[in-house]
């Protein structure tokens, strides 16, 4: 059986990053609802985000999104995270929201809108020089929507330029991590569809980029586990990407969809060293909360990610392995059942007791009043970036 104090320990050095947007208000295509309280710039959303790690005790990194958290000095904003026991997380770029972009950005037919591009992804590694941030978090819109829109393989060669000139920006503890998107907004052919891709593209420019697993982003059915295993395995797993999805890219609360999903994800990467600090895995959230209380549900998406780290830490790795050097079909299938099937809720209830904090995060910011002191000071809260 696994060491109990072993995971409790594992469970108190979980870090798990929240995205500045998951605080601002955010929609569909068909509508935006506004909420009360909802912050009205980058400092504000990281004041709700401190909410959230104080709850928690385990969400003290916020990424960005540029130019949505776009500021004058992004050291002060780093000044204001660390002040709120916070750091800032990943640079998140955004080439998608330009006119200029819409035949792609990095992979675009006209030189002078790939310089555009790659001059903001050049501006977002000045910005972590400046937030102290760790990772370029790329995400390409790039693709075409016809056959014969544009030429694929030439459009790889211009993905691939733009990258290397980057990945040669980048400072020595710096990273990039690239994510893949099987669909959407391109609907024939898009540039970086899958982690095969994005895994290339990463090989080839270097140690210093990973690929992104963003669990929204693949087809219906598509084994997720699988491609942690196979990236953890060769060094290349950069960051998680974590959001539920019923259809597409639902983007809703991470483990509402598919508890058993996530258990099964986090499993391969307990079971392959991925929660180790050197193997440097981000463990983010990307994620919208359209209809529901922002900071609650944020809160509620770590406390699901806190529950399936703890139940995937609770495989019995040797009785899994015993089963399986025998055969033993169902045998290993329900060493893997019995840890999804246990109730880790009093096991976490402890860990935050003994971290001084409170048994019931959601109760604990609900005790702070913080959601009506917002509504009442806050006043014209901005959206989250898209869906204007
Ligand atoms: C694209 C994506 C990417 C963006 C974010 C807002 O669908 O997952 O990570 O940066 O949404
Ligand atoms: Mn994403
Ligand atoms: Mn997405």
């Amino acid at each position: 059986m696994p060491d109990l104090s072993a995971v409790k320990a594992a469970l108190k050095a979980q870090e798990i990053e929240t995205p500045s947007w998951g605080y601002g208000n955010s929609g569909t295509r068909f509508k935006v609802f506004a909420q009360p309280g909802v912050p009205r710039d980058p400092f504000e959303k990281l004041d709700d985000a401190a909410q959230v790690h104080a709850a928690t005790g385990v969400a003290p990194l916020v990424s960005l999104h540029i130019p949505w958290d776009r500021v004058d000095d992004y050291a002060a904003l780093a000044v204001h995270a660390k002040e709120r026991g916070l750091r800032l997380g990943a640079i998140n770029s955004n080439t998608f929201q330009d006119d200029a972009y819409r035949l792609g950005s990095v992979a675009h037919p006209d030189p002078r809108v790939r310089r555009k591009a790659v001059d903001h992804l050049l501006e977002c590694v000045d910005i972590m020089d400046e937030t102290g941030s760790r990772d370029l978090k790329l995400w390409f819109a790039d693709g075409t929507n016809y056959p014969g829109q544009d030429d694929m393989t030439a459009r790889q060669e211009r993905l691939a330029e733009g990258l290397s000139e980057v990945y040669a920006r980048l400072g020595a503890d710096q990273r990039m991590v690239l994510e893949y998107k099987l669909f959407e907004p391109a609907f024939y052919a898009t540039d970086v569809p899958d982690w095969g891709t994005s895994y290339a593209h990463c090989l080839r420019l270097g140690p210093k980029a990973k690929v992104v697993v963003d669990t929204g982003h693949h087809a219906p059915g598509t084994n997720i586990e699988f491609i942690v295993a196979f990236l953890l395995r060769e060094g290349k797993l950069g960051a998680f990407d974590f959001n539920s999805r019923f259809y597409a890219d639902d983007d809703l609360m991470v483990g509402a969809a598919d508890p058993f999903q996530l258990f099964r994800i986090l499993h391969e990467v307990a079971k392959n060293g991925g929660f180790e600090k050197e193997r440097q895995v981000a463990f983010m959230l990307d994620q919208c909360h359209n209809i529901e209380a922002k900071i609650p549900a944020v809160i509620r998406s770590v406390m699901n990610v806190q529950e399936a780290t703890a139940k995937a830490l609770l495989v019995d790795l040797d009785a899994l392995r015993a089963a399986q050097r025998a055969g033993d079909v169902l045998g290993a299938n329900a060493v893997l059942m019995d840890a999804y099937n246990t109730d880790v809720r009093p096991l976490l209830r402890e860990v935050r007791e003994e971290q001084g904090l409170h048994p019931d995060p959601l109760a604990a910011y609900a005790a702070t009043g913080w959601q009506d002191h917002v509504a009442a000071t806050r006043v014209g809260g901005t959206q989250a970036g898209w869906g204007a």
